[in-house]
């Protein structure tokens, strides 16, 4: 009556997630038929174009090392597909535009090119290969990141500078950090930290810390005026701040074997309420209250009033919430 292709899916053999299992189509390509049609592409060095689908007869993707071109290929798509499957199975929405339609990924950017990135025009993520093309930006939490930056121009839309630039980078590393923990991947487990593994400083240090975000020398802890004008991958530090306080709470904790210390504007401690529930606020803030020119203090408003939806009024959460702002100096 028909040929049944059925759901096919490879092997991915990834330099920072160790072997995992990928969406694949017959016969065989990087397509991941049940999250969207999914894609991932080769560029080759190349900085333009779509470069070509990777393509193998085996359907085992890569060796876990840089030098094989699918080694980063099957990082790329596994992170591109636990993003997929965190906000379809936890926040119930399909894809980025919520349509069911996939993005696309591209992997091997320029040449050694530190940088990974989102475009609204191709509707894709873009990866580089790192320094000395042997660190790919493709770690789990970087792709969350960069899919992210899709989620949230096709929801609040949150302008790219001054204070809702802020809000909009934190929010790629709010959810990094939340699809990193359901990934629950033992080679790369979840945590607080943005690029633990691609080593960009070559030092062995994160990128950026969600606990105390001046930890890497630039971000801010704590919301000040004028804090529109500096970077937005610093501005964004206090709201990642509040996303580490209100899940986990103020001073020392260790979560699955990393330590932290976060501490608090007017030294009040702040008690967590879970990743869970700090995640679902967020997400319900961003999809539902924030807009394009969302500041801080609208973003203490729209998590209120969520929270407030979500749990009641005078509960537990709400109370949360509004700590964990007044901790990072916003309101009080
Ligand atoms: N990797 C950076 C980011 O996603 C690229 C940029 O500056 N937009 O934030
Ligand atoms: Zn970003």
């Amino acid at each position: 009556l028909y040929e049944w292709e059925g759901v096919h899916t490879g092997t991915g053999n990834t330099q920072y997630s160790g072997q995992v299992t990928l969406g694949t189509a017959p016969s065989y390509t990087l397509t991941d038929t049940t999250r969207g049609n999914h894609k991932t592409y080769n560029l080759n060095r190349g900085t333009s174009g779509t470069g070509t689908l990777f393509t193998n007869s085996t359907d085992v993707w890569g060796n876990g090392q840089p030098s094989n071109l699918e080694t980063a290929g099957a990082d790329a798509h596994y992170g591109a597909a636990l993003t997929w499957d965190y906000y379809k199975n936890v926040h119930g929405r399909s894809g980025i535009r919520g349509d069911g339609v996939g993005a696309y990924s591209r992997v091997h950017y320029g040449n050694a090119y530190v940088n990974a990135f989102w475009s609204d025009s191709c509707f894709c993520m873009t990866y580089g290969d790192g320094a000395n093309n042997a660190k790919p930006l493709t770690s789990i939490d970087v792709a969350a990141h960069e899919m992210t930056h899709g989620l949230t121009s096709n929801t609040a839309g949150l302008v790219y500078s001054g204070e809702s630039g802020g809000l909009n980078e934190a929010t790629s590393d709010i959810f990094a950090a939340a699809v990193e923990f359901y990934a629950n991947n033992s080679q790369d487990q979840g945590d607080y930290l943005v690029g633990e593994k691609i080593d960009i400083r070559g030092n062995g240090t994160p990128l950026r810390y969600m606990d105390k975000p001046s930890k890497d020398g630039s971000s801010k802890d704590y919301w000040y005026s004028g804090i529109g004008s500096i970077d937005v991958h610093y501005s964004s530090g206090p709201a990642n701040h509040w996303y580490y306080l209100l899940s986990e709470g103020s001073g020392t904790k260790t979560v699955n074997g990393v330590t932290y210390d976060s501490p608090t504007s007017d030294g009040l401690p702040v008690t967590g309420i879970g990743r869970d529930k700090a995640s679902l606020i967020w997400f319900k803030a961003l999809t539902t209250k924030f807009n394009s020119n969302t500041n801080y203090a609208g973003a203490r408003t729209g998590t209120v009033a969520v929270a407030t939806e979500l749990y009641g009024a005078g509960s537990a959460e709400v109370k949360a919430v509004e700590h964990a702002w007044a901790a990072i100096n916003v309101g009080s």
